[in-house]
């Protein structure tokens, strides 16, 4: 038996949550992701959006929303850029890992949209500007897991 999401429109309602830090692009991670949730019928009343001030303050509110029960996914959109100390590292670091863990804490999806880039140039280009939108991709991935999550026995 192979399970498998599909790219229905789901049930249920969205989450997003949002980072402010290095909003330029954030914006246009929250287009991407807004545009492919409604592209795949998820209409605007079913989806809130809450803002945070950067990528380190996302998996405490993801992880509240997740177990809120509230919601069939919440998706993370955030932009962490090198700079020239160690900052990045712990910044990126608790972000990728406190999403994961609000995912496991909370058995619902929790996808994870943060650039992780060396140069603004670089977070521009997964931004919609060169190399797609990776908050779109976000969207989509949790699309096909809440019909995944749904389908598993
Ligand atoms: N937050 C980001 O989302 N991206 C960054 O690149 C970043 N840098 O480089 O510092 C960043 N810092 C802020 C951090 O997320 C917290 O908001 C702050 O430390 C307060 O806890």
């Amino acid at each position: 038996m192979l399970y498998e999401g599909d790219f229905s429109p789901p049930a249920g309602r969205f989450a997003l949550v949002a980072a402010r830090f290095n909003g330029l692009v954030v914006e246009q991670l929250l287009a991407g992701a807004t545009d492919a949730l409604a592209r795949h019928g998820v209409s605007a009343d079913r989806i809130d959006l809450v803002r945070v001030p950067g990528s380190f303050e996302i998996p405490l509110v993801a992880q509240k929303l997740g177990t809120s029960a509230k919601y069939a996914a919440v998706i993370c959109l955030g932009c962490v850029i090198r700079g020239d100390t160690d900052h990045y590292d712990h910044v990126a670091g608790t972000a990728t890992s406190g999403i994961a863990q609000a995912a496991l804490a909370s058995g619902v999806p929790v996808i994870f949209g943060v650039l992780t880039c060396d140069t603004l140039e670089q977070a521009l280009h997964r931004a919609g500007a060169k190399a797609g939108n990776k908050g779109f991709e976000a969207a989509v991935a949790a699309v096909e897991m809440v019909n995944l999550m749904k389908k598993l026995p």
